[in-house]
């Protein structure tokens, strides 16, 4: 029997023996990002037993244990044939061999994704830079082949120097297309004609322009500081505060702001490797086994992308492949789509709001849907006589609404919706930016319109319930 791995599970974790490492892993979170983490309940009404939807997403976990890595070239890694090593530092220390045809002394691909904590540590390694003045220039692709959402931030621990030049790039589209997420340089305008900048400099309104960071090339004392980071934490704390205490504004920052969402969101990511560690201004060319790049470890923590239909993600080892367990009727390896028969209205993205539970926005049986337009004349009015739109059961109204002779929601202001699904802003626009590509406009949800507002009414019970 196929066991497949889970790789989240509902707040409540029913370990079996191949779900303990990540009920582990999920220790490590504050307890803020445990949030949306149950899809339905069942809960008695006057009328009986029925069905309780809301928002619900999977755990964050290690998503290096799911992708695979390509090089290109892909003849790039060391060892075949064998080639000895100098230091960077000494170039009189020339130890290092690195031999393809031996366990031992290879540096495969796979040795960045390994458990590392042991020591000597294992690492990935590139040829030299024996084509010298031809840059010596690597891409290393990260593949999900499903869409994923980053919850940490991304963090390379070389093992040699840090490059001189390297850029981070992402795919939203399985590696069709690529954007730069960060770059990185000893010297942004030599190397990419661009101002430095730390990410600390980011404000929310700026929070998604493309920077050159100098804080993780300059210098090669690598003993002491080996890793390259994109910092999603510190973009995440810009609407969480610096602890990330309040994920409620965040979250609603994210449901109201979709280039927001997407800048978190990925397919595929690719480190290109520009330029390696020299240590000075010029190249030594006499001694060209000093200059190339070694990787030990690659940190990516993540998610399933599923529209908030889904609080787990199952890894299915036969098709080598991350997919959605959808719920709400939901099918599609996002749940990105409503399920057969369920087509009653078009199909929507689970909503964060209201905080903590969020809104569901389930698929309904096609029978439950909008009058059908075809035969208005005739059958059309009596079947909009007889429309069940809303009920007790399956088909609660959300957000406060009530069920008027199960033909139509009451909503509570604010909300709008066959099922008072969604926030007034989402239906009418008003408060929904979309800024242009490279003019990012984001507003602090506390100043923004009615989710604004209802988060400003929620925060101090949302800061509780965190607590
Ligand atoms: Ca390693």
């Amino acid at each position: 029997m196929r066991c497949p791995e889970i790789l989240t599970l509902q707040a409540v974790c029913v370990c079996v023996s191949v779900c303990v490492s990540v009920c582990v892993a999920m220790q490590q979170y504050p307890a803020a990002w445990s949030h949306y983490d149950v899809c339905k309940s069942r809960i008695y009404t006057e009328e009986g037993l029925t069905w309780d939807y809301m928002a619900c997403q999977p755990e964050a976990t290690v998503m290096t244990k799911y992708l695979t890595v390509s090089l290109d070239p892909p003849n790039i890694t060391c060892g075949d044939p064998p080639e000895t090593y100098c230091t960077l530092e000494n170039p009189y220390m020339c130890n290092n061999e690195c031999d393809a045809s031996t366990d031992e002394l290879a540096h495969p691909p796979e040795l960045m994704f390994d458990f590392e904590g042991r020591n000597p540590t294992t690492f990935w390694q590139s040829s030299s830079w024996n084509t010298f003045p031809k840059p010596l220039e690597v891409n290393i692709t990260l593949s999900w082949n499903k869409t994923i959402e980053l919850t940490d931030d991304i963090i390379l621990t070389f093992e040699s120097g840090r490059p001189e030049q390297m850029l981070l790039e992402k795919s939203l589209d399985y590696g069709k297309t690529w954007t730069p997420y960060q770059f990185y340089a000893t010297d942004c305008l030599d190397a990419f004609t661009m101002e430095p900048k730390t990410v600390n400099e980011l404000t929310q309104r700026t929070l998604l322009d493309i920077i050159c960071t100098e804080d993780y090339s300059r210098g090669y004392v690598w003993k002491y500081d080996k890793t390259v980071r994109f910092e999603i934490k510190d973009r995440f704390a810009l609407f969480a505060g610096p602890r990330l205490h309040n994920m409620a504004s965040l979250y609603g920052q994210l449901d109201t702001t979709r280039n927001l969402r997407d800048f978190f969101t990925v397919t595929d990511l690719r480190i290109r490797l520009l330029k390696p560690a020299t240590g000075a201004t010029m190249v030594d060319e006499n001694n060209l086994s000093r200059y190339f790049y070694a990787i030990s470890d690659i940190k990516v923590q993540g998610r399933c992308k599923c529209n908030l239909h889904s609080n787990s993600c199952v890894f299915d080892k036969d098709k080598g492949k991350l997919g959605c367990e959808c719920e709400h009727n939901t099918t599609g390896p996002d749940c990105g789509r409503c399920k057969r028969h369920y087509h009653g209205r078009p199909w929507s993205v689970g909503s964060y709001l209201p905080i903590p539970r969020g809104t569901a926005n389930i698929c309904i049986h096609s029978s439950h849907g909008p009058v059908h337009r075809a035969n208005a004349s005739s059958l059309g009015v009596a079947n909009r006589n007889q429309a069940h739109v809303c009920d007790n059961a399956m088909l609660l109204c959300q957000n406060g609404g009530t069920c008027h002779h199960h033909q139509r929601c009451h909503c509570a202001p604010g909300f709008k919706g066959v099922l008072c699904e969604r926030t007034r802003c989402q239906v009418l626009g008003p408060c929904e930016e979309y800024p242009t590509a490279g003019q990012p406009s984001l507003h602090h949800p506390l100043l923004l319109g009615p989710p604004g507002l209802l988060l400003s009414l929620l925060l101090p019970l949302v800061v509780i319930w965190f607590c």
